[in-house]
């Protein structure tokens, strides 16, 4: 369905991609008074429907306010003053309004989402769901323009960017030139295994637990929504995970002493995510930008996939708005350097997370040595405890 109905042909900017980082880029582009128009592959329910992020940034959070689209984050998050880091069942809990006086907001992605496409149907923004097939022309020149099959018409959007929120498998970043030969990756050799139920939270904060049989996250989307997360290996399959070898699993991982808070429950939905770290180093290329997972991926064990997302747009916003209303273009220019400064701190904690907390295949004991040296070093440090908590709550933009 396109919001509203007429099919678009001509905007200033196109978005390719209707997930949080396309939505919240057209929203910081519409209260600016500049038009744009989001190509999404995918059916509305589609997108509404996939579970992912639920760890905000202060920045995050800042910029849905900046665009008018907190109300119901505001009333439902929950605000988080802390979260736990355990190991072996020994906890350490990171105290985040106490060491950087700043909290993180609980509300998860699809909630987000939901809010930002109200927000776009609410505004008149043009959202054309179900556009397929869809192909980057001249953005080499002033002129670039999108082709897409809707309802099998092919149609055709002019435009004086595009900007490539289509994630890690869209068609922006396979469109860029040489972006391949930019591209820097490491693979996890595991994956995450995620269940949401409707439980209510095993604690008031989230846990994050390293435990010789793997690792385990407790976390939440409301006093009644929980969603945990455990290691598993990256050819596991879900079919053969029943709901209740999860819970037995996790009741296990997050240590004896704190199993008997977990509240057993149907899942709502479960499923496998493979671990990885990737940067795009190329992010433009002449009128066409990428931003989101289309230019990085992170491990989540950082909560950073979503906050990566937000500062870029962040950042392309800026850069548009700077071209339309002074014809400045040193925003436009300097993107790239700007957004890879802020995503290669993220992808650097994102990682630093995962050697902490994750029992890796073959990890020789000087490893788990230095997995245990690291930790009693930051339960001794309130530096230390300080540097976490300072990544977690997000760097400045
Ligand atoms: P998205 O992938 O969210 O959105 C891209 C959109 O583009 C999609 O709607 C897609 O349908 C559309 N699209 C793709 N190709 C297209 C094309 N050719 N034409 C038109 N549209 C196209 N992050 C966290 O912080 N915490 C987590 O726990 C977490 N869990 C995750 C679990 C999974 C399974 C995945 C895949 C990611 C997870 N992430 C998590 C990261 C995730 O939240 C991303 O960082 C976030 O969705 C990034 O948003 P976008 O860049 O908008 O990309
Ligand atoms: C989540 O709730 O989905 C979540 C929270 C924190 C993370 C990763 C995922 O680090």
């Amino acid at each position: 369905m396109t919001i509203p109905n007429e099919t678009p042909k001509k905007t200033q900017v196109a978005i390719i991609g209707g997930g949080v980082a396309g939505l919240m880029l057209s929203q910081l582009l519409h209260v600016e008074g500049i038009s744009c128009v989001i190509l999404e592959r995918q059916t509305r329910a589609y997108t509404e429907g996939r579970i992912r992020a639920g760890v905000l940034e202060f920045g995050t959070v800042n910029l849905l306010r900046r665009v008018g689209v907190s109300e119901r984050m505001d009333k439902q998050g929950l605000r988080h003053e802390g979260f736990a880091l355990m190991d072996d069942g020994e906890s350490l809990r990171i105290c985040l309004h106490d060491l950087v006086d700043t909290d993180v907001m609980i509300y998860g992605q699809t909630e987000i989402t939901i809010d930002l496409m109200d927000a776009c149907e609410a505004r008149g923004t043009p959202l054309v769901f179900e556009a397929r097939d869809v192909v980057l022309h001249d953005f080499d020149g002033d002129a670039p323009y999108v082709a897409y099959m809707k309802d099998g018409v092919t149609h055709r959007l002019d435009c004086d960017f595009i900007a490539g929120c289509d994630g890690a498998h869209g068609v922006s970043r396979a469109t860029l030139p040489d972006a391949a030969a930019h591209a820097v990756e490491k693979v996890y050799p595991f994956g995450w295994l995620g269940i949401l139920s409707d439980v209510p939270p095993m604690d008031h904060e989230l846990i994050y637990s390293n435990h010789e049989r793997g690792f385990a996250l407790a976390s939440q989307r409301s006093l009644t929504r929980s969603r945990y997360y455990i290691q598993c290996d990256v050819t596991e399959k879900i079919e053969d995970w029943s709901d209740d070898r999860i819970w037995d699993e996790l009741e296990i991982r997050l240590g004896d002493t704190t199993a008997h808070r977990i509240t057993r429950g149907p899942s709502l939905e479960k499923s496998i995510a493979p671990l990885r770290s990737y940067v795009c180093e190329k992010m433009q290329h002449g009128r066409l930008f990428i931003a989101g997972d289309a230019a990085h991926i992170v491990p989540p064990t950082g909560a950073k996939g979503l906050n990566l997302a937000a500062s870029d747009v962040s950042y392309l916003a800026d850069a548009l708005i700077a071209h339309y209303k002074g014809a400045d273009e040193s925003g436009l220019n300097g993107y790239t350097d700007r957004a890879l400064n802020r995503i290669w701190k993220a992808e650097r904690f994102s990682w630093a997370m995962t050697q902490l907390t994750h029992r890796f295949p073959n990890m020789t004991t000087f490893d788990r040595k230095m997995q245990k040296a690291d930790l009693s070093y930051i339960r001794a440090s309130e530096a230390a405890q300080k540097a976490i908590a300072e990544n977690y709550i997000g760097l400045p933009y």
